[in-house]
């Protein structure tokens, strides 16, 4: 038993133990022995080490008591922190103060310091002693917020490196000068910013300089312990100045993007190019002599939603996927830094989504770095208007992170904390959170007014010194000759920002992040096909499992089926799972790493896949994938979190990070993808045109309407056909299991040539239906195709009327309706691809249809979602008047399906009666057929 890990500790308990060391001093461990040995000569008169008689119960009440004060002050010590530049009154707590332990000071004189314990207790003459030490350590100008952490370990360490100050002066020594240069150099930046550009936007630091030499310290620190890439993360606060200082970005790029020059923007827009404001700006550099890579990512306006694309990116850095198996991750290479809002990091739900993702396995970085660059203000609002908390970072208490809150006008507690952070980060593998608690000098930007709502803040910061000048006057007050005097300092600094400014030539100095597009046909031109010999080689090694490994008995039977698949070549026996799991297995036998992520993807939502095999008597899993011996590559397959949001984010930055892997996202259902709005627009669609980067990442999408009701049918195509521009993206509706063969094959060829989110809606209860299955033929030859022709209609071509258009599983209710052998005047051309729109693969086969008097548009969606709206104005064009162009569908409608299934199948049969009957007029409640 330790004494000291007792939280409140019970005096009854004291008692007990109290009186058992002193019938037997051996019966007690040695730590509670020493403190024993400390009472009794106190009461007694008489020398240390004897048990000589009993302790006066006051004596040990008051022992208990001091005690508990000092378990307090660790405990509830940083609620009387001076945290708050502006010096506002701490909140306290009664438990500080020794009269609320019953203790006076001449109580607390009288017992010894070694009740206390830890490095305070160390040469202090009493407990009193003691205790205002752990004051010092406690109630200064940081909070240590760590009673959270559950693991004692932890707790311990933290402990022990708060009170022996192990990371301040004189411990860890601090360059006093270089310190104030560099604080200098990130004033004097504002500074010429807010001379040169006024009341431009720029979101200055000020009041949380700080910042910036945490950063330093930390990534120095984890260069110096063998980290290799340091992935950054922030919002736009100070984003400027982190750009400049810790990314190296040069001044010139930066003050050429003030300037704003206008006449290259012509050519970028050729290339889809739109670019973004400055303060959204990524950059990738060196430091440390090259020893680690920075990266900053790209930012939305979207506060926080960069978090889990950077927490991607580290898992990613951190990733070796070159060899056969499951991939090697090692937190020791790869750092995480994200610095969040105030106001932001309670409000977003993405920073949960995000911290949950810290300990899961196949998501765990080792641990990331969260700054909150606390200015106590989010735009206007107060934090009591921002969270229910009583820190802006609350939250992460949930998740057992460490927390330091401290005060952004002391320094010397700045770099301790980012000490302490990396140090146990190192030491721990898991996150730590600084809570730097500044003021914001401006308005939220500097063309905005603050005294407007905070007219008392803003007094007090319109006469508070900046940390420089504070830090400055410490120096001096405390006989520390600067090398070069404050004011020198500043104009060095003020010069060189001058000379970028007097030699800038704004257009040449500005450096717009583009993405090339890819040689023209390039996707058209991926070879993608299989030999059957190859293919079935590859299926055995799939079906090799560990010697005694018990499958599920149904699962065996499957397996058992599998065996024959590739029997005879041109017998339609690759289902949809069976064409998905051999091109991953092509993909890893060309060198390929795959990722597969999503919720339940393992088994597969509709239990179709089988990733990963559970053994029937021990649970133990087999991963085919990873066994898989002719793999070059490594594979990982995981059931994610129940996320969209973050576990898409993290997925987009895994990909971005490492393009050359191919990393897919299944939803659960295709509509859930929605919950991850702001990263598909912000980052996945548009981060080519803003940011110029090149995401590849592939998202399965399960749509069909099956009569599921609204919230299972659609995954909402009208969405990514919406922000579908300047080839941005992929989204393709395919109908057999060979083309989805071809079609993954395709991406993982395109990765590094013709990179392009690939979003692919994928069968429900088609995935083991005959009309999807594919002939293993189907795989060994060809490739991917955009456009499917009606092979029948192709054959009497003479005689077709109507071409009817379509997409995914609708063709297969009209290929499958009793009504289809009558309808000989009718073709049905499947648009397997909808964005790039394949205007010559369809050109070339409506020309084929000589006969033809009408097109029609066919979808399951109502008009108002589905392809419709976006193919229209691209058919008639193709069809330049030939033919008068018809839609049938659902009427227009604010949800996207029946939630009736009954009513679902009435609506489905007169759809297909419409698209397979001329003129037929029929009754459904919400399908519509009209010509345009
Ligand atoms: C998701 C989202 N909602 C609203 C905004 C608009 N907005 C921009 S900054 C800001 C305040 C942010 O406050 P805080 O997180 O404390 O950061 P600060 O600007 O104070 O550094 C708001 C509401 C936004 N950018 N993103």
């Amino acid at each position: 038993m330790n004494l000291d890990q007792f939280q409140g500790v019970n005096a009854g308990y004291v008692f007990e133990l109290y009186e058992r060391y002193r019938q037997n001093p051996d019966s007690v461990d040695a730590a509670t022995r020493e403190v024993f040995e400390r009472w009794t000569p106190t009461d007694a008169g008489t020398p240390a080490g004897a048990a000589t008689g009993p302790v006066s119960p006051d004596l040990l009440q008051k022992a208990v008591s001091a005690f508990n004060l000092a378990q307090s002050i660790r405990r509830y010590g940083h609620l009387a922190a001076q945290i708050d530049p502006l010096g506002s009154t701490p909140l306290g707590d009664p438990s500080l103060a020794p009269a609320t332990h019953g203790l006076s000071v001449g109580d607390l004189e009288q017992l010894p310091a070694s009740l206390i314990g830890g490095p305070a207790a160390e040469g202090a003459p009493s407990a009193h002693a003691a205790i205002e030490k752990l004051r010092e350590v406690y109630c200064s100008t940081t909070g240590y917020d760590y009673a959270h952490v559950f693991v004692p370990e932890e707790r311990q360490w933290l402990r022990h490196a708060a009170e022996a100050r192990r990371f301040r002066p004189p411990a860890d020594p601090i360059d006093p000068d270089e310190l104030l240069d560099r604080i200098t150099q990130i004033e004097a930046f504002e500074r010429f910013l807010h001379r040169t550009f006024p009341g431009k936007t720029r979101f200055s630091v000020e009041g949380l300089d700080m910042l910036v030499p945490i950063l330093d310290e930390i990534i120095c620190d984890a260069a110096d312990a063998g980290i290799r890439n340091a992935l950054l993360g922030m919002a736009h606060r100070g984003r400027l100045n982190v750009l400049a200082h810790i990314l190296q970005k040069p001044y010139a790029q930066i003050l050429a993007e003030f300037k704003d020059p206008i006449f290259t923007r012509t050519w970028r827009i050729d290339l889809g190019w739109t670019g973004d404001v400055k303060y959204h700006a990524g950059a990738r550099t060196q430091s440390r002599g090259g020893r680690i890579q920075l990266a900053m990512a790209p930012n939305p306006s979207h506060l926080e939603a960069v978090n889990p694309v950077v927490v991607g990116m580290a898992r990613a850095a951190g990733t070796t996927a070159n060899r056969q198996g499951a991939p090697q991750f090692d937190g020791g290479i790869t750092l995480p830094i994200l610095i969040h809002g105030d106001a932001a990091f309670p409000g977003q739900g993405i920073v949960a989504e995000t911290l949950n993702l810290s300990r899961l396995f196949g998501y765990d970085t080792g641990g990331t770095l969260h700054i909150i660059a606390n200015n106590q203000l989010g735009f206007t609002a107060t934090p009591s208007e921002s969270y229910s908390t009583s820190y802006a970072s609350g939250l992460a208490r949930g998740f057992k992170i460490p927390i330091v809150h401290v005060n952004a006008d002391d320094p010397v507690a700045c770099i301790e904390a980012a000490r302490l952070a990396w140090a146990y980060r190192a030491r721990f593998r898991r996150d730590f959170l600084i809570d730097l608690i500044g003021y914001r000098r401006y308005g939220h930007n500097e063309g905005d007014e603050p005294a407007f709502t905070q007219p008392l803040v803003y007094k007090a910061v319109a006469s508070h010194p900046t940390v420089r000048e504070i830090w400055a006057k410490r120096l001096a007050d405390t006989g520390h000759a600067p090398a070069t005097a404050p004011d020198e300092v500043m104009k060095r600094h003020f010069a060189v920002l001058e000379q970028a400014l007097e030699e800038l030539k704004p257009e040449e100095d500005f450096v717009p992040p583009i993405a090339e597009p890819a040689a023209p046909g390039i996707a058209g031109r991926a070879e993608t096909a299989v030999p059957v010999d190859r293919l079935r080689e590859i299926n055995e090694a799939l079906l090799a499992r560990p010697q005694g490994f018990a499958m599920h008995r149904k699962l065996d039977r499957a397996r058992e089926k599998r065996a024959h698949v590739f029997d005879n070549a041109a017998e339609r026996t690759i289902d949809w799972a069976t064409a998905e799991e051999l091109a991953f297995a092509t993909i890893l036998a060309d060198g390929t790493p795959v990722r597969l992520t999503g919720e339940d993807v393992e088994r597969g939502t509709f239990s179709q896949r089988h990733a990963v095999f559970h053994d029937a008597n021990t649970g133990k899993q087999f991963i085919p994938l990873q066994e898989f011996r002719h793999a070059r590559a490594s594979f990982e397959v995981h059931n994610s979190p129940l996320s969209e949001n973050a576990a898409i984010g993290f997925e987009f930055g895994y990909n971005v990070q490492e393009p050359a892997r191919l990393v897919v996202w299944e939803a659960q259902y295709g509509d859930f993808i929605n919950g991850a709005q702001v990263i598909l627009d912000e980052f996945v669609t548009s981060g080519r045109a803003k940011w110029g980067l090149t995401p590849s990442m592939v998202f399965l999408l399960p749509h069909a309407y099956e009569g599921q009701g609204p919230d299972h049918s659609s995954a909402r195509p009208e969405r990514f056909l919406q922000a579908a521009a300047d080839i941005n993206l992929r989204l393709v509706n395919c109908t057999t299991a060979a083309q989805y063969f071809h079609l993954l094959r395709r991406q993982a060829a395109l990765l590094e040539r013709d990179p392009l989110p690939l979003f692919v809606l994928t069968p429900k209860s088609l995935l083991r239906h005959p009309a999807v299955a594919s002939a293993p033929a189907e795989l060994a030859t060809g490739r991917f195709h955009s456009v499917l022709d009606d092979e029948q209609g192709r054959g009497r071509a003479k005689q077709i009327r109507r071409v009817v258009l379509c997409s995914g599983k609708v063709y297969v209710d009209l290929v499958t309706s009793e009504s289809r052998a009558a309808a000989q005047d009718v073709a049905i051309v499947r648009v397997e691809q909808l964005y790039p729109f394949p205007e010559v693969a369809l050109r070339k086969t409506l020309a084929g249809y000589t006969t033809m008097d009408e097109v029609v548009w066919l979808q399951e969606e109502p008009e108002n979602m589905g392809a419709w709206e976006f193919m229209r104005p691209l058919l008639e064009k193709l069809i330049e008047g030939r033919a008068p162009l018809r839609y049938i569908g659902r009427a227009r409608a604010a949800s996207p399906s029946e939630g009736s299934a009954a009513w679902h199948q009435l609506n489905q049969k007169a759809l297909v009666e419409q698209a397979l009957t001329r003129h037929a007029e029929v009754e459904a409640p919400l399908v519509m057929s009209k010509e345009i």
